[in-house]
Parts: structure tokens; C-alpha cells; sequence
């Protein structure tokens, strides 16, 4: 907003990193890079961190969600950290029995399908997610200068898991619920909505310097029915952020047709993957906006000179942009290699020098 535009950024500090200055679209050092699933099953020091901890159990101790979070920094010196967490967190929190299954993700023991199971998802408070607040404020302690990333799943990717009990394909039972029971659907989405925004505030209040909402399965969805069925209550996630004063990023895949209304729905910077250029995106996206993205996740299986041009080619077109931060256009999949990621961190670092 104009008050935060108008302050200018403290020095030194998160505040005045690469990471929050390019998606505020202010000149940068260098452009800025972190992963998706940069904490998670790539580095061997995540796995032998997590051996016979449930996934929910790991996100709930505040001592491996600081250690966890720290452990891409160290390695590869990218730079943002991304809170370790799950978008079903809160969800588990608003007392939905679910448990993230090795191999498979989210699974949710009573699907929600009726009034009556919407009524089940109550509003949660920071108290439902303490361990979430102690993780961030001792993060951003031991982070220092960099900056912590909070983040939350949109109302339509958490519907998705909730009304499938699972991972699913082609999200038919959600839209079915979706186009045949609109006020249910709603409903719903409202219920979802607060419960991400409270989540993100929490993590707010607690220090984080930024927020990503991931709306991964949105790119499923037409425009119009992105506007009439989903925007209204991601508007809300984001507008309920508005005081916070901290960036907020908005991030799906297969979003090409949306990048528009995605950015409509409250972000400062649009996520964007890598079957849209970000020069031909920023076109889409309208001016105002920063961009993240969009290096093919596969591409780093490749060899080294084939990454290498990938990754010019990513830098030059992000620098039609009015901000760029280097992503990728989904997570780091789990058989990368690490070493490649610290090494187009090096690159992306050395190449973008100003
Ligand atoms: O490094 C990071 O990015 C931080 C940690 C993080 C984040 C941001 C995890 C840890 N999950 C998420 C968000 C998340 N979770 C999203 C949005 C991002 C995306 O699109 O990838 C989604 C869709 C989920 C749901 C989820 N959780 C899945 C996908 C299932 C499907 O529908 O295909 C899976 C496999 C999980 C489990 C999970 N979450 C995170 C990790 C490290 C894991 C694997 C757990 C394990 O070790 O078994």
C-alpha cells in the first residue's frame, strides 16, 4: 500500500534484502533466488533430520522446523528461507483428522462433502498453532539478515485436498461440488479463507518478511470460473494481509490463462511457471507487479551447460520484469541433485551482479 511504499527500507536487516527489495521492485545488488521445497527430501541432512518423525509431528516441533528451515541457507546460500511447514498445518489445527502419508501427501480421514462437514472447520487462533510462532520468532533470530518466507494454501488447493480426502488428478469431486452446490462451495472457501489468513497473520506477527500463498491447483480452473468460484476468497487471504506491510506473493501451476487475475487477487509479485516466458507473463500480468519464477524444475537434470543456459535465458527474460525473483515454476523435486542448486544459486548470483 501507499504508507508502505512510502517508508523507505530500514538499512541492512531483512527488510532491505535482495529477496523483499525485488519483489517491492526496488534496484537490487543481484537478482534474488530461493527454491520451492528447498527444505525438504533433496538434501541428505533433511532426511536423517526427519527418520521416524511423521511429517505433521516434524511440523509441529519448533526445534526441527528452525533446523530444517536453516539447512538450504547454509547449503546453498539462497536468498530467502521458506518456513518448514505444510499447507494442511492449519487445516489439521481447525480439527480435520488428516495425516500426510509418505509417497502420497495429504489424506483426510472424513472427506468434506456437506453443510455438516463444513461445520467441522472452526477458526483457529495462534494458540491452535503455537508451535508455528515459537518456530518463526526463533527463525528470525537465527536468520539474522535474511529474510524468513511464511506462506499458507489458498482457499481452492486446500478445498481440493479436503473435498477429495487426497491427492487427485483431475480434481472432478471439487468441481463437481464446486459447479452443483455453489453456497456450499462458498461456504467452504469462506471457512478456508480465514483459516489460511489467520495462519499467515500469526506467522506475520511473528517476524516473517514476507508471505506466499499457494494456490497450486488454481491453473485447473477457466478464468471466469477462477473469478466467480475462487478470487473472492483469495482476495480476502491477501487483503487480510494488507497491514502487515510485507510482501506478498501469489503462486499456482498451469496458470498461463490467470496470471492476470492472479495478481488482481492482492499480490505484489505473481508466481509464474515455466510453460509461460516471464517477459511475455510480465505482459499478462500488468504493471505494478513483481514476477517469480519459472526455471523448469527438470531442467536440472540435465548437464551442467544445458542448466547454464536455461538459467541465462530465465535472468534475461526476468529482466523485462519490474522485479525478479528467481524460482522455480514448481518444488525442487526430490531426487536433484544438491549440489546442481548451490551451483545455480553461484550462477544466478554472479551472472545478475549489478
Ligand atoms: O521447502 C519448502 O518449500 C517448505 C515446506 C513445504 C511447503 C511450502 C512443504 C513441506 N509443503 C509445502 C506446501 C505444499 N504442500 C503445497 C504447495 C506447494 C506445491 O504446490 O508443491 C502443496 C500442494 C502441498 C501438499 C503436499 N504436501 C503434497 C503434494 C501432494 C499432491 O497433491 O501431489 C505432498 C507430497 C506433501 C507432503 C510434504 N510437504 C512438505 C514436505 C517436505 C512433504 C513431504 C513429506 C515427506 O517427507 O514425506
Amino acid at each position: 500500500g501507499a504508507a508502505r511504499d512510502a517508508s523507505p527500507a530500514p538499512d541492512g536487516g531483512p527488510a532491505d534484502s535482495p529477496f523483499v527489495r525485488a519483489c517491492r521492485r526496488e534496484p537490487v545488488p543481484h537478482t534474488p533466488v530461493w527454491f520451492m521445497r528447498q527444505a525438504g527430501r533433496s538434501l541428505p541432512e533433511y532426511r536423517e533430520l526427519r527418520a521416524g518423525v511423521p511429517m505433521l509431528e516434524s511440523c509441529r516441533r519448533p526445534d526441527l522446523v528452525t533446523e530444517i528451515t536453516l539447512q538450504p541457507v547454509r547449503r546453498h546460500g539462497v536468498d530467502a528461507a521458506i518456513l518448514f511447514s505444510d499447507i494442511v498445518v492449519p487445516v489439521a489445527a481447525a480439527g480435520i483428522d488428516l495425516d500426510i502419508v509418505p509417497g502420497t501427501g495429504p489424506v483426510v480421514a472424513e472427506p468434506i462433502r456437506s453443510a455438516a462437514d463444513v461445520e467441522r472447520l472452526r477458526p483457529i487462533t495462534v494458540d491452535d498453532v503455537s508451535y508455528v510462532d515459537e518456530a518463526v520468532r526463533s527463525l528470525v533470530v537465527e536468520l539474522g539478515d535474511t529474510p524468513l518466507i511464511g506462506f499458507a494454501g489458498a482457499p481452492f488447493t486446500l478445498a481440493s485436498y479436503l473435498v477429495e480426502g487426497g491427492p487427485s488428478r483431475t480434481h472432478a469431486r471439487t468441481k463437481a461440488l464446486m459447479y452443483g452446490e455453489p453456497e456450499l462451495w462458498h461456504a467452504l472457501c469462506a471457512r478456508l479463507a480465514d483459516i489460511a489468513g489467520e495462519f499467515l497473520r500469526v506467522q506475520a506477527r511473528a517476524g516473517v518478511s514476507a508471505v506466499q500463498l499457494f494456490d497450486s491447483w488454481a491453473g485447473t480452473l477457466s478464468e471466469a470460473d477462477y473469478r466467480r468460484y475462487v478470487l473472492p476468497h483469495s482476495l480476502a487471504v491477501l487483503e487480510g494481509l494488507a497491514d502487515a506491510g510485507i510482501p506478498r506473493i501469489h503462486f499456482g501451476v498451469g496458470t498461463a490463462e490467470l496470471l492476470g487475475v492472479l495478481g488482481e487477487a492482492g499480490a505484489d509479485v505473481v508466481g509464474v511457471d515455466w510453460r509461460t516466458p516471464l517477459d511475455a507473463a510480465t505482459v499478462r500480468i500488468g504493471p505494478g507487479k513483481a514476477v517469480q519464477g519459472n526455471l523448469d524444475p527438470c531442467v536440472l537434470f540435465a548437464p551442467w551447460p544445458a542448466v547454464e543456459k536455461e538459467v541465462r535465458r530465465v535472468l534475461a527474460e526476468g529482466l523485462a520484469a519490474p522485479g525478479h525473483v528467481f524460482n522455480l515454476g514448481h518444488g525442487v523435486l526430490p531426487e536433484t541433485d544438491p549440489e546442481v542448486l548451490t551451483r545455480v544459486v553461484e550462477l544466478i548470483h554472479q551472472a545478475s551482479a549489478r
